[in-house]
């Protein structure tokens, strides 16, 4: 037996890919919501106006606004994101095909704009805290557990636009009266919550990940301590909430190889190693690393902590620590390979042992594994794997099948290498839940057609389409993964 009886099988979504309904229910502008729609070659943008007029600046590199900037959703632009995959009025369609799938949790993730609409006023919408009420609910009803993520790429425009969103220290009290609500109304229904969606994207996507309209380091340093400060704060509300409440991080992770055994290429993966780790030190050891301060110190960027807050960083660490794994990357010194090789996504060089998804994501399940290891041995916390899997175009035969044997390849390999950590090498898994597990809109490019799920939903890029469900051949399949607890793949 390698995957404990009670394994967290499951599946991976977030609301401001998949809900929908964006100005339904008394719901404010998210963050996402501002976001238009890219591609692979063309970056999203975010819409903001100034006395000169409406700008629509890079959503991941280029966005530096001015402090008059005023976001908002502005015309001329289509934005997918506000339909997502429609999870808005179709949650019960959805959560009975995960229940088919015999799912012990879904992950999901509470709009915070549905519940503070700017993210600052005194009292809550209760038209947004019914919604969840409802889906949890349901959920429950189909024996699932919901695994909520209390803010993934879903900041409130309204706070942005009042401060600067995390860049202010007043945004931790917001969140913290946030997640009191919730965490109150949901008592006995949710158990399994995690702080941010990959907190470590801040320091290259501080718009996606926390509304964050600028790049300038400073402020990055201010918003990361502000995000750090309220995530420890809100794993102490929750387990004052109620003691059963299992609060943890989550961190974009992956192996970084180094390119070649050269001394300084592997100094070089060292040290890109420590931009992943830096959030998640703080969260899971309770205080800042020392490579942390040092490049601070280097850089000019002002920080420090007054003792209290000190305190509540130590007594907030998490119960457990979550990450979503796609590929991994490798990392060159060498100024030649740096200037003639391809790069993985956003960082490194092509590593000529990996295959590539579409998107030039290099496929590599023995990196997670790696990843496993790693994780465990640094924080010998218990690990939960919160998204996994292959973007990829599906085609929808006549007889409306989909054969998406690609998919269960790379989700079977990736399996199999968890299943390997648990065995081979001691790591403590609590649960898996890829990616997408239904189709929804892909977070970088903001397209329909980059799809991950088991169940197809008919949208198309540009707005076409029913919104029906159907199941891939990967539907079965993965019933059949849980149904036999991972042994038969
Ligand atoms: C992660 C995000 C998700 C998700 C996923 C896949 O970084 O947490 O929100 O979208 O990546 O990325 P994409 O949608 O760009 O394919």
């Amino acid at each position: 037996m390698s995957f404990s009886k009670d394994f967290l099988w499951g599946g991976a979504t977030a609301a401001n890919q998949y809900e929908g309904g964006w100005d339904q229910g008394g719901k404010g502008v998210s963050s996402s919501d501002c976001c238009t729609r890219g591609s692979r070659t063309q970056p999203r943008k975010v819409t903001y106006k100034t006395s000169d007029g409406v700008v629509h600046a890079d959503m991941m590199f280029g966005l530096d606004a001015p402090e008059d900037a005023v976001f908002g959703c502005y015309e001329g632009f289509d934005y997918p994101s506000h339909e997502g995959a429609d999870f808005y009025h179709r949650y019960k369609e959805d959560i009975a095909l995960m229940g088919e799938m015999g799912y012990k949790t879904f992950r999901m993730s509470i709009n915070w704009t549905r519940i503070f609409p700017l993210g600052y006023e005194e009292e809550p919408n209760e038209e947004g805290l019914k919604f969840y009420d409802d889906v949890f609910d349901e959920c429950l009803k189909h024996g699932i557990k919901p695994l909520v993520t209390l803010s993934h790429y879903e900041t409130p425009v309204g706070l942005t636009n009042k401060w600067g969103s995390w860049v202010d220290a007043r945004t931790i009290e917001c969140f913290c009266r946030y997640v009191k609500t919730v965490g109150e109304r949901y008592k006995g229904k949710v158990e399994y919550w995690l702080t941010f969606n990959e907190i470590n994207c801040l320091g290259f996507g501080g718009w996606m990940a926390a509304g964050v309209p600028s790049r300038d380091p400073q402020k990055i340093a201010d918003a990361a301590k502000h995000q750090l400060i309220a995530s420890a704060k809100a794993v102490q509300i929750l387990h004052a909430i109620d003691a059963n409440n299992k609060v943890g991080n989550m961190i974009g992770y992956g192996m970084i190889y180094p390119h070649t055994c050269a001394p300084r290429d592997v100094l070089k993966a060292w040290s890109s190693f420590n931009g992943s780790y830096f959030y998640c030190d703080v969260q899971a050891r309770g205080y800042y690393p020392a490579y942390k301060l040092k490049e601070y110190e280097r850089n000019g960027i002002e920080f420090s902590l007054t003792e209290e807050e000190k305190e509540t960083l130590k007594n907030g660490t998490v119960d457990f620590i979550s990450f979503s794994y796609y590929m991994s990357n490798c990392a060159s010194d060498d100024p030649e390979v740096l200037a003639n090789q391809g790069g993985n996504m956003m960082f490194g060089v092509k590593n000529p042992y990996l295959k590539a998804s579409d998107w030039g994501w290099q496929i590599d399940p023995t990196g997670l594994r790696l990843s496993l290891d790693y994780m465990y041995d640094r924080y010998q916390l218990p690990l939960m794997v919160v998204e996994n899997g292959l973007g990829a175009q599906d085609q929808v035969e006549e007889d409306g099948s989909i054969h998406d044997s690609y998919r269960i390849d790379y989700l079977r390999d990736h399996i199999k290498a968890m299943k390997d950590a648990i065995e081979i090498d001691g790591v403590e898994l609590w649960g898996y839940t890829p990616w997408g597990c239904i189709d929804l809109v892909s977070a970088s490019t903001g397209e329909m057609h980059k799809r991950y799920g088991f169940v197809y939903v008919d949208y198309q890029d540009d707005g076409t389409g029913q919104g029906d469900r159907s199941k891939k051949d990967s539907f079965d399949w993965y019933k059949k993964v849980i149904s036999s607890n991972g042994e038969d793949l």
